[in-house]
């Protein structure tokens, strides 16, 4: 089976499934879980979590029915699940089964938040000043991965399933599940950039981290560059010959593969979304709303978070408002922030210094009836997304580094009458893909503004010819396809003969 032909959907992954894999089931493995139980005032209610992991690989376990091995987050996760941590899910329409891990307040802080994010993100952002490698928390993310192997083995059973592993909070798992499993079949997939040796070997587990992840069968990036720097920190690191030209490590008599899988959405939904009538009705709501008729709007849909260049955003909407006079009342801007990793300080400190700006910035150039910039501090419902995505005439991503971006993708997907004009920040993963966007370097200020005026001035023609390529890339590059990709690869080295 190949990845042409009609655009990937699930009915499509459901058969590849069973065409490589037969008999064997599929266990996926991430720290967010995609289904929280929480206990509320009214009783006990379904939370999805908002971020581009589980949202992106909900639709593929629907598909393909199986196990996720997550980390058991909500208030009543515990009493909703069986003795295991199991619980069925999606809780409509059961499709396959989640398997919680419990974690106490101080493996969560350890593992979670002190090393998964206050070390390894900044670290894999290229923020070096920003990372703290405490270790405390190192000792608690290797037993809390620890934790996640021995549940995966558990679930593993006699069956031999594939196993797929999801991000950095995992890196020393899959060389735990290999050494109790050598035939496993083991792919990982890492939704971050990847820094190339010279920031890696600011890492005092570089070594650690990079041993846990040869246990894979087959490892993703989102992009060359990282599957570049990949290679380049093993060869570094650990002596080991990288064929750069395949994408390959040799580990003895084991090859390990290293490849791009650019992630994606689920494009279908999105446009079916964006055509529903109760999206227009929903869009006409939202202009009287925020009162912007006759008014152009741009947007910003982000987890409030130091990568994503919210801060510079706004730098560069004030500087446009003073440097573009005539946009003042004739144009809006609506930044949807969800705030997130709220117990780290650097986190906090951000929400304020962001909700400052916006007032300042309303100060300075709001007139009677008209709001520069409106800020709303929460998560919204995808369908709701996608009303503002229709509401903007413009969408700005400008994160400082980033794997990917899926907002990038879910705005052209939303936009079937071609109209919407993206800013793309050149140091997302999503800019190698999305060639139709307006590229923007985050670091320049009034490069960022200046591309704020040429987007509100470009011609419909224009705006809707790069809406087209960049739609038709998005719908042929599904998240489907994205599971396809990888389920290919892991069926190739499934039939190879093993070390
Ligand atoms: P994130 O850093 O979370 O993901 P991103 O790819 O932008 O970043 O995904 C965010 C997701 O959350 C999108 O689906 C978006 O719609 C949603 N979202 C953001 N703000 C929201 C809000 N206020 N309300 C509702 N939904 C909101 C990580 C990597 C990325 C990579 C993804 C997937 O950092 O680079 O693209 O994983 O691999």
């Amino acid at each position: 089976m190949a990845t042409s032909g009609p655009p990937w959907d699930s009915q499509r992954i459901h058969e590849l499934v069973k065409e490589e894999f037969g008999q064997r089931p599929l266990v996926l493995v991430s720290n967010r879980e995609p289904y929280e139980h929480r206990q509320t005032p009214q009783g006990v209610r379904v939370d999805r979590p908002i971020g581009g992991l589980t949202g992106a690989l909900d639709p593929v376990l629907q598909a393909t029915g199986g196990t996720w091995v997550a980390w058991g987050s909500g208030s009543a996760d515990r009493e909703t699940a069986d003795e295991l941590g199991r619980v069925a899910v999606p809780p409509e329409r059961p499709a396959y089964t989640l398997r919680r891990i419990f974690l106490t307040p101080q493996e969560v802080d350890g593992f979670y938040y002190g090393y998964a994010n206050r070390a390894l993100w900044p670290l894999c952002h290229l923020l070096i000043e920003r990372a703290q490698f405490s270790r405390g928390a190192w000792r608690h993310y290797a037993a809390v991965n620890r934790r996640f192997a021995e549940a995966v083995l558990e679930e593993m059973q006699d069956a031999s399933p594939a196993v797929w592993f999801q991000d950095y909070h995992l890196a020393l798992c899959p060389a735990l599940v290999r050494e109790a499993r050598p035939q496993a079949l083991l792919a990982h997939f890492w939704h971050i950039p990847w820094p190339p040796p010279d920031i890696f070997r600011v890492c005092p587990q570089r070594r650690e981290l990079l041993e846990g992840l040869l246990g894979n069968d087959l490892i993703g990036l989102q992009t060359e560059d990282y599957v570049r720097n990949f290679l380049a920190c093993v060869e570094a690191e650990l002596g080991l010959d990288a064929d750069v030209e395949a994408g390959t490590v040799a580990i003895g008599r084991r090859m390990v593969s290293v490849c791009a899988f650019p992630i994606s959405i689920d494009a279908a939904w999105f446009a079916r979304a964006a055509a529903a009538p109760s999206t227009v009705r929903l869009v006409r709501r939202l202009r009287q709303h925020y009162g912007l008729e006759g008014v152009a709007v741009g947007l910003g849909v982000d987890r409030l978070d130091y990568t994503k260049g919210i801060r510079e955003r706004l730098q560069a909407l004030d500087l446009f408002f003073s440097k573009y006079p005539e946009y003042r009342g004739r144009f809006t801007f609506i930044q949807i922030a969800v705030p997130s990793r709220t117990r780290i300080e650097a986190y906090r400190r951000l929400r304020g210094e962001i909700e400052a700006l916006i007032e300042e910035i309303n100060a300075r150039y709001g007139e009677a009836g008209w709001r520069p910039i409106h800020y709303l501090a929460q998560g919204v419902r995808q369908a709701v997304l996608v009303a503002y995505y229709q509401l903007a005439d413009l969408v700005v991503v400008s994160s400082l580094m980033d794997g990917m971006n899926l907002v990038a993708k879910e705005y052209v997907t939303s936009r079937p009458d071609g109209q919407g004009v993206l800013l793309l920040s050149e140091l997302a993963g999503v800019s190698r893909e999305l060639h139709g966007s307006v590229p923007i370097n985050p670091f320049d200020i009034e490069g960022l503004a200046d591309a704020l005026a040429r987007a509100l001035t470009m011609d419909s023609e224009e705006r809707r010819e790069r809406m087209r390529a960049m739609r038709a890339q998005v719908q042929a590059r599904n998240i489907y396809e994205w599971m396809a990709r990888t389920l290919l690869d892991l069926g190739k080295v499934a039939r190879a003969p093993r070390g």
